[in-house]
């Protein structure tokens, strides 16, 4: 399958980057000169992005960049992957430090009209939700008023829970982390009862604990959270490499490749 991937990943793209050869973009010769794609992913969320014990990385992130490796180096294993936590991934983009950014990251209004960068689609719907201990009896996000909160730094997620608890006239105490790993462990430790992001990081998060039974998703949604690749403005063959690549591997997929 992966093979197939490739061949039609990299059949569709050339195309792309023919058509853009004579605004040949930075990125794309950067790469080629380089031998390799450099990736920024997070730090571990499992589904998107994260590494086994031997270094290897899964998840439907990592599949971003290495369809966009196939289609640029023509081997889809060329990609270095760099783990960055939500507050230091748009910064790695803007400086360079990073070829892509494919890190179950938000396509917000204020992001793509800031920052200099480009959404280039949307692998994955998502939207923000709650997790929080069985033991507690919820059932609802409406019952939350005076809760403390586990959340990461950097995310949609904090305005949105800020403005969400303020609609419905509820307060919350927030317990901020900087990855994922300690947000979930900060859960599993008691130091908040709840914890909030995007509904499927949650699953991923429950499935850390020792014991995932006992944390149950609450059934609100409470955003719009289209995930999904970045580049940097300004470098339209790139751009529209990284883009192509997304729309082959969404077909692909529809088409079960
Ligand atoms: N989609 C949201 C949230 C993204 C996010 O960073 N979520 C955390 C919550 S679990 C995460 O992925 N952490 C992984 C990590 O720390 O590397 C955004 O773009 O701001």
């Amino acid at each position: 399958m992966k093979k197939t991937m490739s061949v039609l990943t990299g059949a569709l793209v050339a195309t792309a980057v023919s058509a853009g050869a004579a605004s040949a973009a930075d990125t794309l010769e950067t790469v080629k000169a380089r031998g390799e794609l450099i990736c920024g992913v997070s730090t571990g969320l499992p589904g998107f992005s994260i590494p086994d014990e031997k270094g290897n990385w899964t998840g439907i992130d990592v599949d971003v960049c290495r369809g966009v490796a196939a289609a640029v180096l023509g081997d889809a294993m060329k990609v270095k992957f760099i783990p960055l936590t939500a507050k230091e991934r748009f910064t790695a983009l803007q400086s360079g430090e990073i070829d892509i950014l494919s890190r179950n990251t938000t396509w917000t209004h204020t992001r793509d009209t800031s920052l200099g960068l480009n959404f280039a689609g949307v692998n994955y719907y998502d939207g923000q939700g709650f997790l929080v201990q069985k033991e507690l009896g919820v059932k609802s996000a409406l019952e939350l008023d005076g809760a403390s909160v586990c959340i990461q730094s950097g995310t949609t997620t904090e305005l949105n829970l800020a403005d969400y608890f303020k609609l419905n006239g509820m307060s919350f105490s927030p317990v901020v982390y900087d990855t994922s790993d300690q947000t979930v462990q900060g859960f599993a430790a008691g130091r908040c009862d709840i914890l909030t992001s995007d509904q499927s990081q949650l699953y991923a998060l429950r499935s850390k604990l020792d014991d995932p039974s006992k944390a149950v998703v609450l059934p609100e949604v409470i955003s719009k959270e289209p995930l999904g690749p970045v580049v940097r403005q300004g470098d339209d063959a790139w751009f529209n490499i990284v883009k192509w690549t997304l729309f082959a591997q969404i077909n692909a997929e529809e088409l079960g490749l």
